[in-house]
């Protein structure tokens, strides 16, 4: 065989092995143009309007679970109703990484061309209600009114969502607008605006320390996750410790961070905690494993665990 034949097989060959599908999805070769992740201030504003219309966009969809609600409150109701298996266990990491992709995969479906992106809280930690996020005009609008503290009160005033209108409070039928109730802070407590102590860059380098995926999961879903959460929302508001958080657009920026998050803590060592899993499940006794599986009500289809810890996997393949 002559050498050029032999070279034109071996690249037939090579394309043939690339075209394959391939079945498991940390194949290295698979993801070869990651998509960009970005700040939300860091997007061009043709970006964000087209982010914040394909948003509105999921509320004039049909539920894909066959239920008398719209798209949008498909992903409030599966984020509530299995809120106990994908919270304070392991699951809780590469669970909502799969939710943010379905997220933006629906964004997709409503014309959006950008990918996810996140609120950078860390940032923003030292006076998080000037962030941009919540500009009226090239964000997400500001603090619900605060006039009351009767609840279905603390309407958002102003920027895109002011007029959305929100079907389910946990688990419950209460049409409600959206509500924000950001914690003001009481300084002679030591408790800072919306929180913001709790989610310093310190704090992050704290958590950060952690070697096992258990100690930085923990550290980071009881610590900054969670006080982001009742920063913005408290017990009144939408993005609060509520079931159904997911009815502030903002907890898909809040969740992308922490997604960006996990992706920086495994990059300090990615050989080692790509793939590093690990903790008790739900039920309190049995060890998490990465074939465990990721329940998603047939919304999506259930996947394993596995297939949501590398962010080069083909399913996901994108990068901060
Ligand atoms: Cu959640």
């Amino acid at each position: 065989m002559k050498l050029l034949q032999v070279v034109t097989l071996l690249g037939a060959f090579i394309e043939a092995a690339v075209a394959l599908p391939s079945s498991d999805p940390l194949a290295p070769r698979a993801c070869t143009t990651p998509k960009l992740r970005k700040e939300w201030s860091k997007a061009t504003q043709s970006e964000r309007t087209s982010y914040i219309n394909a948003v509105k966009c999921l509320t004039t969809k049909p539920s894909k679970l066959g239920l008398s609600h719209r798209l949008y409150d498909d992903f409030v109701w599966v984020h509530a109703t299995l809120f106990p298996q994908i919270h304070s266990v392991p699951a809780f990491l590469p669970w909502h990484r799969y939710f943010v992709q379905l997220y933006e995969n629906a964004l997709h479906d409503c014309g959006y061309t950008g990918n996810a992106m996140y609120w950078d809280w860390v940032a923003d930690s030292s006076a998080p209600s000037k962030a941009k996020v919540w500009d009226p005009v090239t964000g997400f609008g500001g603090n619900g009114n605060q006039t009351s503290t009767t609840w279905g009160t603390n309407c958002v005033l102003d920027g895109p969502f002011k007029n959305l209108q929100l079907k389910y409070w946990n688990t419950e039928v209460r049409p409600h607008c959206l509500l924000r109730v950001w914690e003001p802070g009481y300084p002679e407590y030591n408790i800072t605006e919306m929180l913001g102590a709790s989610y310093t860059p310190e704090v992050m380098a704290t958590i950060n320390a952690e070697t096992t995926y258990e100690g930085w999961h923990n550290g980071l879903e009881n610590g900054p996750h969670g006080a982001v959460h009742q920063g913005v929302g408290n017990f009144a508001g939408d993005m609060g410790p509520q079931l159904s958080s997911p009815n502030d657009p903002m907890f898909f920026l809040h969740h992308t961070q922490v997604d960006r998050l996990w992706w920086l803590w495994q990059q300090q060592n990615p050989q080692a905690r790509t793939l590093a899993y690990g903790g008790v499940r739900e039920d309190g006794t049995t060890v998490a494993t990465l074939d465990d599986i990721l329940p998603m009500m047939g919304f999506a289809p259930d996947a394993k665990v596995r297939a949501y810890m590398d962010v080069k996997a083909t399913n996901l393949c994108y990068k901060y």
